[in-house]
């Protein structure tokens, strides 16, 4: 996808750049909060990966520091309120899972949802971004790859067990990506970012997950799309 040379150049310090920038911006920082508090969370479920969950959450917490900064670099107030109301579904619906125990439909929300979500935006990102935001992101995304790693490894090994939860949590959450990207695509087309190119590297990216756990291509179809209304 031409994504580079079709767009205009950008220009970073124009308002209707900043404005998009202060509801994208914002996300981000309050995503890498969440993300903080759900491998915090998820340490004290996951007692033989603790140390491993408690270092995940370190790295979110440095991320959000780096968006901040990159706010800071464009002169850009994060529109924290959006944000916050941007995540308020998937961020109850981890809530309700980790308080009737359902440690599969955490994983699959942070690990394997939200990671994705932010592995395809931060890809999407690094080409149009300005010269200090891309610096920080080419640093973020390597960790995030990480992370998701982290979420299809336990799964894998954990796949019999989990298969049937993993659907039920796919089909509750996935859709609400879909909406999400939705209600953002057009400020983040401001940024250069391209909502085709987003949900391409999304399917890539989970389906890619998905087949690692144990899914198979039919199987990983079916949950990829699951909500997908174009
Ligand atoms: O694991 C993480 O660090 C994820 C929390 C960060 C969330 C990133 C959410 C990105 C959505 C941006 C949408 C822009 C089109
Ligand atoms: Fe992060
Ligand atoms: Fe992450
Ligand atoms: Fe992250």
């Amino acid at each position: 996808m031409p994504q580079l040379e079709a767009s205009p150049a950008l220009d970073f310090q124009s308002e209707a750049y900043k404005d998009a920038y202060s509801r994208i911006n914002a996300i981000v920082i309050e995503g890498e909060l969440e993300a903080n508090d759900n491998y915090k969370k998820l340490a004290e479920h996951l007692s033989d990966h603790k140390d491993e969950l408690i270092k995940l959450a370190r790295m979110e917490n440095r991320h959000m520091k780096g968006f901040q900064a990159c706010g800071r670099n464009l002169s850009v107030t994060p529109d924290m309120e959006f944000a916050k109301e941007f995540f308020a579904k998937l961020h109850d619906n981890f809530k309700e899972a980790w308080d009737e125990g359902k440690v599969v439909t955490c994983l699959l929300i942070q690990s394997l949802i939200i990671e994705t979500f932010a592995i395809s935006a931060y890809n999407i990102y690094i080409p149009v971004a300005d010269d200090f935001a891309r610096k920080i992101t080419e640093g973020v995304v390597k960790d995030e790859y990480m992370h998701l790693n982290f979420g299809e490894e336990w799964l894998k090994a954990n796949f019999d067990t989990a298969k049937a939860e993993l659907e039920a949590a796919n089909r509750q959450n996935l859709p609400l990506v879909w909406q999400m990207l939705n209600q953002v695509a057009e400020d983040a087309a401001v940024l250069g970012m391209e909502k085709d190119a987003l949900v391409e590297d999304f399917m890539i990216t989970y389906g890619e997950a998905l087949g690692n756990i144990g899914f198979t291509s039919r199987e990983v179809m079916r949950l990829s799309a699951q909500g997908l209304a174009m």
